[in-house]
């Protein structure tokens, strides 16, 4: 599976280049005065938003990069040139954290902007800058700056404004399907989807993102099935659709599958509950209308969410579709 959203690596700015400590020596000139030029700023490490990317699939095995030192001073007062700056490219939605003190330190986000993460060493100065009238031949010249050195851990939090969750099989990646163009695998087994998937949904005014994410199951907050990884994926989503299964081959009616959900929601290190939820009952073509009336009334007695967050669909005809897209619109739009 080629699809990594961790990454560790090391990043090195360059050291500024030298001083040189250098006297003038030209013909008929016996006691020429200091030339000694600066040494050169050391390169930057930036990263670079590449839209064309969606994996942290080139940062494995936790790589140094290191970007170019900058180069000496020389004498005729000839500054060192400054080390080429390194530019590293990340998928869009990448966040860098410290891996040391675990602060985030850069949200790349803009794919027109340069994120400077490491800065160079400033050259040092040539003896030329240190003459002066009690002193006109100074030999002193300073040593270039150390570049910054810092280790970094780079986590991928895709950019969507919806986030789908449901237990697997309950039909996320075939509503992805009908509503966008994207193509996430459809399977009659659990945990088809292995990796988050991105369906972008042309509304009547606007468009918006939205995300599939593999299958969530009681316990997966202390890693059970794929664990809750995933949902760090979802972490930026405004809003979240919490898919139900309404014909589980397990013993799990609705309304357990929405709480034990919710549970897992609440209990990650976001607290995802705090996003506008709302409750989407997939699979309607395989039930009576009175059963889906009963199950309706089920979810309302038992848990926090009103009648206008439960929405009763079916992502293989298309039934309830299109009343849920023009709602998520104008939720997802206004904001
Ligand atoms: N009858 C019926 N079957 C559906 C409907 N939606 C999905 N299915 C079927 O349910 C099975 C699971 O669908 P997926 O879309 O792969 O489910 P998922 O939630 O993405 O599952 P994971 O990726 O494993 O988490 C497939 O066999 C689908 O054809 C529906 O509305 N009605
Ligand atoms: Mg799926």
């Amino acid at each position: 599976m080629n699809f990594i959203d961790e990454a560790y690596l090391e990043v090195r700015a360059g050291d500024g280049g030298s001083g040189a400590s250098s006297f003038r020596r030209e013909k008929y000139i016996p006691f020429g005065g200091p030339d000694g030029g600066d040494g050169g700023k050391g390169g930057d490490v930036l990263f670079r938003v590449n839209p064309n990317s969606n994996t942290l699939i080139d940062f494995q095995n936790r790589k140094i990069f290191e970007a170019k030192n900058g180069e000496r001073g020389s004498g005729k007062n000839k500054s060192g040139s400054a080390g080429e700056d390194l530019i590293i490219n990340v998928p869009n939605g990448t966040v860098i954290y410290d891996d040391v003190t675990n602060e985030e330190l850069l949200d790349c986000v803009d794919e027109t902007k340069e994120y400077l993460i490491a800065k160079g060493g400033e050259g040092g100065h040539g003896n030329a800058r240190f003459k002066s009238s009690t002193n006109r031949a100074p030999r002193k010249s300073t040593p270039g700056f150390k570049g910054e050195i810092r280790s970094l851990r780079l986590e991928l939090k895709s950019l969507a404004d919806v986030g789908l969750v449901g237990f697997p099989n309950a039909g996320k990646s075939t509503f992805l399907n009908y509503v966008s163009s994207a193509k996430p695998k459809i399977g009659n087994y659990p945990f088809t989807t292995l990796r988050p998937h991105l369906g972008t949904i042309k509304g009547s005014e606007s468009s918006y993102v939205i995300a599939d994410i593999p299958g969530l199951i009681e316990g997966a907050s202390d890693g059970a099935g794929l664990g809750t990884k995933f949902l760090k994926h979802i972490s930026r989503t405004g809003l979240l659709l919490i898919f139900v299964d309404l014909y589980p081959t397990e013993n799990l009616s609705p309304t357990k599958q929405a709480s034990l959900l919710y549970k897992e929601l609440e209990t990650y290190k976001d607290d995802l509950t705090q996003k506008i939820s709302w409750i989407v009952c997939n699979k309607t073509d395989l039930l009576e209308e009175d059963e889906l009336r009963k199950i309706k009334v089920e979810i309302l007695t038992n848990l926090n969410f009103s009648e206008n967050e439960i929405f009763m669909i079916s992502a293989a005809t298309g039934n309830g579709i299109d009343q849920l897209l023009k709602k998520l619109e104008t939720e997802v739009c206004q904001n």
